[in-house]
């Protein structure tokens, strides 16, 4: 039998220098574990093809299994009574300040004029915004509740101007949900609670069920059910709904150099690392001697074992890794090839740092920001790129809830002028129509003129 493992046994991340390194050996270092995608796909499948089926019905036996909650109704609709929202005056406020800032970073998003040029004389080309009608959004339950992943997609929608905002979240056993989930959703004007967790809240959305309405596009984080839902139903061209970003455990990349304070560094690599044991948390030292990485990981222990969450702490550390490097430029270049959902520069000139950052989903800039500034209150979005996928995604922001329609409007010299070249290229791609939808204007045109 394995020996019970000692609790006090220290909570340490791995060390590596980077200079004595391969490139190749670095990047397996930073290397995201696999998902395996296609047994959760196995499991997935039969549940969202119930959903399809059985509708409200399937869900509330879905929240019987999986959530032991005992449902009358899967949905609840707006207006949230107000015993439905009680919540202490600090929670309160807390939210409504943190609500005020994500709508002013996201309203400031916003691109009031349509953009209008001339490509040629009488050739006017636009493009214009028009939010996404009908909008659901996931906030997962589970370990934590999260009401600030319910504003930090709520408000972006609100801001957008989707006219549906559906927000899915599981129930808890007694068929509620926690009163500042359901306040972010009267303040964001969402319709209706779906009280369904996992691949069946995401079925749920994407085909509409007798109580549930469909909608156009789904958002928000969750395990790998909701993310393996999120694939599928954006795979199914009859579901006709897109997805915001594809998911994966969330992740915080530090660069710490000399000038930061240990204890600072250990608390952002924990509030990451008590997200779930799947966390990755990544430290780079830069120009750090060996009692200069002691004191950080002595901070990382001694904080580490005073967390309600140590066993979740613990796991995330265990794979963990911290990089020590010569220079800041390498730390750069190391930390854009990792692609960080989270970047935190705990460094001399931080704020010149970040004109190095090419792949990184947030920024976290000084001293003075922790990342839990971002994950609340700010005004950013929390809502990122994970696993690699900063490399050529976006973090929500408003154009998440948009879409841009392009128009063109041509004169009679306009069709002069860029008509020759459409009857060409018409030509070359041999489609007889499309040419002479220019030459029969612009014969016409000239028979006007002869007449006149
Ligand atoms: N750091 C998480 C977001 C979050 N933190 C929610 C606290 N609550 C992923 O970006
Ligand atoms: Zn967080």
């Amino acid at each position: 039998p394995a020996e019970p493992l000692d609790p006090n046994r220290p909570i340490k991340m791995k060390r590596i220098d980077a200079q004595s390194t391969t490139p190749e050996e670095l990047e397996t270092v930073l290397r995201r574990p696999a998902q395996k995608t296609n047994t959760i796909m196995s499991i997935v499948t039969p549940i969202i093809d119930s959903v399809r089926t059985n509708g409200d019905s399937a869900l509330i036996s879905l929240a019987q299994k999986f959530d032991r909650a005992t449902l009358t109704s899967p949905v609840l609709r707006a207006p949230f009574p107000d015993h439905l929202m009680a919540l202490s005056p600090e929670t309160k406020a807390a939210i409504d300040l943190s609500f005020a800032n994500i709508h002013t970073f996201h309203a400031a998003q916003a691109e009031s004029e349509p953009l209008t040029i001339s490509t040629m004389p009488g050739v006017r080309c636009s493009r214009f915004v028009r939010p996404i009608e009908r909008v659901g959004l996931y906030v997962p339950g589970g370990t934590a509740v999260l009401p600030s992943t319910a504003l930090m997609l709520g408000v972006p929608a609100m801001v957008a101007g989707c006219s549906r905002i559906v927000l899915a979240t599981p129930a808890r056993p007694d068929g509620t949900v926690t009163p500042e989930i359901v306040y972010v959703a009267h303040k964001v004007g969402a319709e209706c609670i779906v009280l369904a967790g996992g691949a069946q809240a995401v079925a749920a959305m994407a085909y509409g069920t007798e109580s549930v309405p469909k909608v156009d596009k789904i958002l928000g984080p969750g395990n790998q059910f909701v993310t393996a839902g999120k694939m599928y139903v954006s795979n199914d061209t009859s579901a006709g709904v897109s997805i915001d970003m594809p998911a994966g455990p969330s992740e915080v990349l530090v660069i710490a150099d000399r000038s930061a304070n240990p204890a600072f560094v250990a608390s952002d690599l924990l509030s990451q690392a008590e997200h779930g044991v799947d966390s990755q948390v990544v430290l780079i030292a830069v120009g750090l001697d060996d009692a200069g990485l002691e004191a950080i990981e002595e901070e990382v222990h001694k904080q580490a074992v005073a967390l309600p969450r140590v066993e979740i702490v613990r796991g995330a550390i265990e794979h963990s890794v911290t990089l020590r490097t010569a220079t800041i430029e390498e730390a750069v270049a190391l930390s854009n090839t990792y692609a960080p959902e989270h970047l935190i520069l705990q460094v001399e000139n931080a704020a010149k740092v970040v004109e190095g950052v090419v792949n990184a989903g947030s920024v976290f800039v000084g001293m003075w920001t922790p990342e839990s500034v971002g994950d609340y209150s700010a005004g950013v979005n929390h809502s990122l790129p994970t696993y690699g996928y900063a490399r050529q995604y976006s973090g929500v922001n408003l154009s998440t809830f948009v879409k841009h329609i392009t128009s063109s409007e041509l004169t009679e010299e306009g069709l002069r002028n860029v008509g020759g070249a459409v009857m060409q290229l018409a030509k070359v791609e041999e489609l007889e129509a499309h040419r002479r939808a220019v030459e029969i204007r612009l014969e016409w045109a000239d028979k006007q003129k002869e007449n006149a």
